[in-house]
């Protein structure tokens, strides 16, 4: 198979998380599809998008205390609507990437894999192997699993990319957030922030006094992703975190440009 990236669209990036606000930004959106669709046009690597949820998944999950375990009724009428609010989510992105000329299809982690406190301890990836095979670009998210040991419980998009980048031996991992990096400081909060470029198990815990991550988040935020991404580099892989709201940084990045945002490496 050629290359193989595997790509977050983060749920901060993608739609207005930090305002709490359910909506896609539309214009990000588009305008990663296309970066995406050029790219890949241009170098013809394999790619899967994975998106997190912004408010249309840690809303619901929220209000639903749907990380708490399974303890009430209440919760299941919250699984279905929490993992309808992402389908709808997940219809849009799919939508925006077929407008701009990719095979996308969605993959659906509810229906196929099981957590085991909140780690995948089941997913299959042989369908995944075959669609990228023919050129699909699949399309997963995070959602609402069974979990086999809390009842139920939240697969985060930044625990499936590094499980789908070891699974299906991944050459990079690209995620998209709404800042350029990880910074030492907020950059929102701070103007004396500086840009983390490069992160290794010797410098995480420094640099996380990282800021949370804004707006309704029940996986975790930063920190968690940051956690995910270092484990990753046990198996040999490296990922970059960088500006999905800078023009032309996902092409750059996808044509094999480093130094882009904050690279993780072991
Ligand atoms: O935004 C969370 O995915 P993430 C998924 O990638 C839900 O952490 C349903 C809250």
């Amino acid at each position: 198979m050629s290359e193989l990236v595997i790509l977050k669209f983060g749920g901060s990036a993608i739609t207005r998380k930090k305002e709490g606000v359910r909506e896609v930004r539309k214009d990000v959106l588009d305008r990663l599809c296309w970066e995406l669709a050029e790219a890949k046009k241009e170098r013809g690597f394999g790619v899967v998008v994975v998106h997190g949820a912004g408010p249309f998944g840690h809303v619901p999950a929220s209000d639903y205390g749907l990380s708490e375990g399974l303890k009430s009724e209440r919760q299941v009428v919250g699984f279905s609507l929490t993992h309808q609010s992402m389908e709808e989510l997940n219809a849009i992105g799919v939508d925006s990437l077929i407008r701009h000329g990719l095979n996308a299809v969605a993959y659906q982690p509810s229906a196929l894999g099981i957590l085991r406190k909140g780690r995948l301890s089941y997913l299959p990836t042989k369908v995944l192997i075959k669609l990228l095979g023919i050129d699909m670009v699949p399309v997963a998210y995070g959602d609402v699993l069974i979990d086999e040991v809390t009842g139920i419980n939240i697969l985060s998009g930044d625990h499936l990319v590094p499980y789908l980048a070891r699974e299906l031996h991944a050459d990079r991992v690209i995620l998209l957030t709404d800042v350029g990096g990880v910074f030492d400081l907020d950059p929102e909060d701070s103007k004396d922030a500086v840009l983390v470029k490069e992160i290794t198990p010797g410098n995480i815990d420094l640099v996380c006094k990282v800021s949370a991550s804004k707006g309704t988040d029940v996986t975790g935020g930063m920190r968690r992703k940051l956690d995910e991404l270092i484990g990753l580099t046990q198996s040999g892989i490296e990922s970059e975190i960088v500006s999905a709201l800078e023009p032309g940084i996902l092409k750059r990045a996808l044509l094999g440009e480093r130094g882009l945002g904050t690279l993780i490496r072991g």
